[in-house]
């Protein structure tokens, strides 16, 4: 179902500017929705670190965490207050060996969608691998089985149907950053277009 409710809420600290609070939990994906078994997740790591492959059993035996997060689309609206529940990325790159010189990460997504992030914006406070969205699996259209949440920056960074993480020794740019987007997009500072 989808629902296109939207409230302005210009009193609330926890909405950015220019932002509409979403009663119902609008869909945004570019392109067709890829349907992959949890059985067939595999997400890789490569680039500036050791390489490693995480099967679904791999990520479920990592330590798990529940969050509860605000969640910002560039497109004017923004989901307050979404639980999810995953792998923080602090607790994955606790398993992780990057190299001295990494310092950012490209997410990769099944579809080819692509977003890149700082290391720091990738581990900071909230973020997660996400596989349940309000004590349920994430729906295929929300980026089911896996996906990341970067609550702190513009809903575009939280790539759904994650692949595989990138090491960088340097800042590329995604999908929607090579088309206009922010490098970074702080809904705060509405930074919504490069
Ligand atoms: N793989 C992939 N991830 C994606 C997108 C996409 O098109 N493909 N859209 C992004 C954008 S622009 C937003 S706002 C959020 C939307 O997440 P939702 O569909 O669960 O609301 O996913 C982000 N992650
Ligand atoms: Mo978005």
């Amino acid at each position: 179902m989808r629902y296109k409710f939207f409230k302005k809420e210009p009193d609330n600290p926890r909405v950015p500017p220019g932002q509409n609070v979403a009663l119902g939990f609008p869909v945004l994906t570019y392109g067709p929705t890829p349907r992959i078994e949890k059985e067939k997740v595999e997400l890789k790591i490569f680039g500036l670190a050791e390489e490693m492959t995480f099967s679904w059993q791999a990520l479920m035996a990592l330590p798990q965490t529940e969050v509860v997060e605000d969640f910002h689309c560039v497109t004017h609206w923004s989901k307050l207050g979404v639980t999810w529940r995953g792998i923080l990325t602090s607790d994955l790159m606790a398993t992780l060996k990057p190299s001295k010189d990494a310092s950012h990460v490209m997410l990769h997504c099944n579809g080819g969608y692509t977003t890149n992030l700082s290391l720091e914006d990738f581990c900071a406070d909230g973020c997660l691998l996400a596989h349940q969205l309000e004590g349920k699996d994430i729906p295929v259209e929300h980026g089911g089985p896996l996906r990341a949440i970067i609550p702190h920056l513009y809903a575009w960074k939280s790539a759904k149907w994650l692949s595989g993480i990138e090491f960088m020794d340097e800042d590329r740019f995604g999908f929607w950053e090579r088309n206009g987007y922010h490098r970074r997009g702080d809904p705060f500072k509405e930074e919504r277009y490069g």
